[in-house]
């Protein structure tokens, strides 16, 4: 649910990067962070094990535009993939606004990209979020692998709904960029049909 700060005219939306483990979540996050400009983000906490897998979660804030008189804020996250940290993930789609799926394009997780992706649409539903109406952007990760699954064979799995989608390669930051703005302006586009924004406004 997006919400809106009053005093400093800002309105804030939450995207989660969700998928399975290892298709490249936090990547994603650090290639962001490191192109947002400095003055526009805040700091990128991540709470990772000793072999670079997500614990917890990672976070950062960041500016990126105006709507009319708001300043838009971005409240990112990426969850922990590994199938027991389901806690966890269900945790952080409280209050979602958007969700980043990264499938990964390596032939081998085809049915962890599948479980992962019912995973994200049952806990959606046990919180009480329809996946139908809520934009969800979907990202073909590591398509620099030389035997990466043909998108064709992706997009049938996991995106018949034919949502909107983007090729990447996290790790050298292509596609990074393009799929924060299509989930950016999903999430604009639902808020724009509402006549003013500052229903959103905070009450506590
Ligand atoms: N070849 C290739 N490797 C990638 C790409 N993106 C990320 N990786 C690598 O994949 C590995 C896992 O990336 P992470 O970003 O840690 O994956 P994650 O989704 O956050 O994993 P969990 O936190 O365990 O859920 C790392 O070694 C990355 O460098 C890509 O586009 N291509
Ligand atoms: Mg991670």
């Amino acid at each position: 649910m997006p919400y809106v700060l009053p005093k400093s005219q800002t309105l804030c939306l939450k995207v989660v990067y969700y998928g399975p483990g290892r298709s490249g979540k936090t990547t994603n996050m650090e290639r962001l962070h490191a192109e947002t400009p400095e003055e526009a983000r805040g700091r990128l906490l991540t709470l990772d094990t000793d072999e670079e897998r997500t614990l917890f979660f990672d976070h950062f804030p960041a500016l990126v535009g105006k709507l009319g008189a708001y300043r838009v804020k971005l409240h990112l996250y990426s969850v922990p993939g590994q199938s027991f940290y389901n806690n966890t993930r269900k945790a952080l789609l409280q209050n979602v606004d958007g969700v980043v799926f990264v499938a990964d394009s390596d032939p081998g997780r085809e049915a962890a990209n599948l479980t992962a992706l019912q995973n994200l649409y049952d806990n959606l539903r046990r919180l009480g979020h329809d996946p139908e109406t809520l934009p969800i952007v979907f990202q073909w990760n590591k398509r620099d692998l030389p035997d990466a699954t043909p998108i064709k064979a992706l997009e049938a799995m996991l995106n018949p709904e034919r949502r909107p989608s983007v090729a990447a390669a996290a790790h050298l930051g292509k596609g990074v960029m393009e799929t924060r703005n299509l989930v950016l302006r999903g999430m604009l586009k639902q808020v724009r049909g509402l006549q003013d924004v500052s229903i959103y406004a905070q009450t506590a």
